[in-house]
């Protein structure tokens, strides 16, 4: 094999790891990584606006398609965009590896132009952030930074001064071999063993579940039906597991509904399966807990537990089903099932008057009706702030759409980042960012991206005029809002200045056809619709429980409101209780 440059060396591991696109902004201590990258068939760099979005895109692409992804930010200012898209991926356990490219390798610690220690300021937001100072360390960092990126589900970091990378590399990368693709992790016997008592042993056990039991949807009813249990979610968990599902009691956690909270408090024995889900003041304290997290740093971190058990779900339950006694009793799953229709018959009866002709237009009929004209297999991307509670609520999952978000981290402006990543992954299948308007602004430079590369995303703007989150948690704080409001802005105009189709409305009757114009566009197209900034009103509505059992004690706001397709499947459940 001819003789590579350390940056030629670079670009041609990655490749091997699978990696097919860089994302980034370039500069010159980039240059070598930048200019090999020119050179590969393999990889393409990807030229996004700012770093930011570039690590969102990375976050994305590494979460929809479970593969080792790439970003890159030149030195100093470079790597300070980079960093919150890198917190994102991180917190998401998205595998991606980021270079952060160095200052000329003589000059550092002299404080010299741009400089900062790339090295130590990732430390927080990766599982592995070093420097490359000497071309003999390649392959061996960056191999060691890829298998932690995909090992332990995160960040790795790289820096290197241009010099370096410029450099002959001493070794050749042919004969290299990596892990790419996670094991199966299946618990100890003796756990599984533990855990069949506890269930034989309760009356009434509910599972509670998050992300980690994507590709587990079968074995986690398999479960719930052989020991008649309720099965709620947090929020990551609501794609894998809310469809197909008799048992779903909905969601627990701030933007929760349905009767989660209570099947997960009146149970003897709550399952945490695969969720890392961060509210405490939402888990009992006086039900027996067992958790299972294929992270063994996750046991335990939310609250005290009867039995930790490291494992995969999915391997997990495999395990364990056989072994466990099936219940015939079914008394509490449907006075949960019962519970849980009446909850949301409660808030659907709350919302649905006259929200076809309200104006400014309801946000969660948008939302709705997003939810009806969306592909089947779309995929969504949802700004933090009050698009989290539109989709949480709206967007119905039915194991082959996607939704993703900066649900660990909580960044504004993840969406429409996010956005590109996912379309790059897959260009013929709808990707629809569902943007605030506070979100899309903070990184709207980004939407050039998407016309540059002409990629069809659909950019739906829920357009309040309004930091709207914020707003709400200011009203509920008893305090004035104040710095929230927005003047009002075209982004549909802004969109066509661009040179991507846009589209703005005002008129509820006109969001049906809008949103199908919008997604029917083959290019990118934004969709801008004015929405009431006062869409919730939120502190009527919260029951003196809810205050007395979250509110104070998280001091944040449990948000109600309208449940849009869920109530139908909530009936559906209903109906499907067996009759004597
Ligand atoms: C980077 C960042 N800055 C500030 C916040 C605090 N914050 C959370 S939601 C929100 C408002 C988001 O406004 P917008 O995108 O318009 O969505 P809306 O809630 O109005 O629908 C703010 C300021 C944050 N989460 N992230
Ligand atoms: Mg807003």
């Amino acid at each position: 094999m001819a003789r590579q440059t350390v940056a030629e060396q670079f670009v041609d591991t990655l490749t091997r790891a699978g990696v097919k696109r860089l994302y980034g902004v370039v500069g010159d201590s980039l240059n070598p990584v930048t200019d090999a990258v020119r050179r590969s068939s393999a990889i393409e760099w990807v030229q996004v606006r700012h770093e930011e979005s570039a690590a969102f895109a990375a976050g994305a692409e590494a979460q929809l398609s479970g593969r080792l992804t790439a970003c890159a930010g030149s030195c100093g200012p470079g790597h300070l965009h980079l960093i919150n898209g890198l917190y994102d991926a991180h917190r998401s356990m998205a595998p991606v590896l980021a270079l952060a490219a160095h200052i000329p390798s003589a000059e550092i610690g002299t404080v010299y132009f741009q400089e900062t220690h790339p090295d130590r300021l990732f430390a927080e937001c990766s599982h592995y952030s070093e420097l490359i100072s000497h071309p003999d360390q390649m392959p061996r960092v960056l191999l060691t930074a890829i298998q932690h990126a995909v090992g332990r589900s995160g960040v790795a970091v790289v820096s290197m001064s241009g010099d370096t990378a410029g450099q002959d590399a001493p070794q050749v990368t042919t004969e290299l071999a990596m892990a790419t693709r996670r094991p199966a992790v299946r618990p100890g016997d003796d756990e599984v063993a533990a855990l069949a008592r506890m269930i034989d042993e309760a009356e009434k056990v509910t599972l509670f579940c998050g992300s980690g039991t994507a590709g587990a949807h079968s074995e986690v009813m398999a479960l719930a039906e052989r020991i008649k249990s309720p099965v709620g979610h947090a929020l990551r968990g609501k794609e894998w597991i809310q469809y197909d599902n008799p048992f779903d009691v909905g969601m627990s956690g701030l933007l929760g509904y349905g009767a989660a909270y209570d099947a997960m408090h009146e149970a003897d024995l709550l399952l945490l399966l695969g969720t890392d889900f961060p509210y405490a003041a939402f888990l009992p304290d006086d039900v027996s807990i067992v958790q299972v997290d294929v992270r063994a740093e996750h046991l335990g971190r939310r609250s005290k537990l009867d039995l930790a058990i490291w494992g995969d779900v999915r391997e997990t339950l495999r395990a364990l089903i056989p072994r466990v006694r099936e219940k015939s009793d079914r008394r509490f799953l449907d006075r949960m099932l019962n519970k849980h229709a009446d909850a949301l018959e409660g808030v659907v009866a709350a919302y649905t008057r006259n929200v076809e002709r309200q104006r400014p237009i309801h946000p969660e009929y948008v939302a709705a009706i997003l939810d009806e004209e969306a592909a089947d297999d779309a995929i969504f991307t949802v700004d933090t702030g009050m698009c989290n509670i539109w989709a949480a609520r709206y967007l119905t999952p039915n194991g082959r759409r996607r939704v993703i978000g900066s649900f660990n981290h909580g960044s504004m402006a993840n969406a429409m980042p996010q956005a590109i990543g996912a379309q790059l992954l897959d260009r013929g299948r709808q990707v629809v960012s569902m943007s605030g308007d506070g979100g899309f602004s903070m990184l709207m430079g980004d939407f050039l991206t998407l016309v540059q590369y002409d990629l069809p995303v659909k950019v739906v703007i829920f357009d309040n005029s309004s930091l709207g989150m914020v707003e709400l948690e200011m009203l509920v704080a008893g305090m004035p809002p104040h710095a929230t409001s927005y003047p009002h802005t075209d982004y549909a105009a802004i969109a066509r200045a661009a040179g991507a189709h846009g589209v703005r409305v005002e008129d509820p009757r006109d969001v049906r056809d809008a949103l199908r114009e919008t997604l029917d566009h083959p290019g990118p197209a934004l969709l801008d619709v004015v929405t009431d900034p006062n869409a919730l009103s939120m502190p009527p509505r919260i029951t003196r429980r809810q205050l007395t059992g979250f509110a104070v004690s998280t001091s944040k706001i449990v948000l109600n409101g309208g449940v849009g397709r869920m109530i139908q499947l909530a009936r559906a459940n209903l109906r499907n209780i067996p009759r004597p």
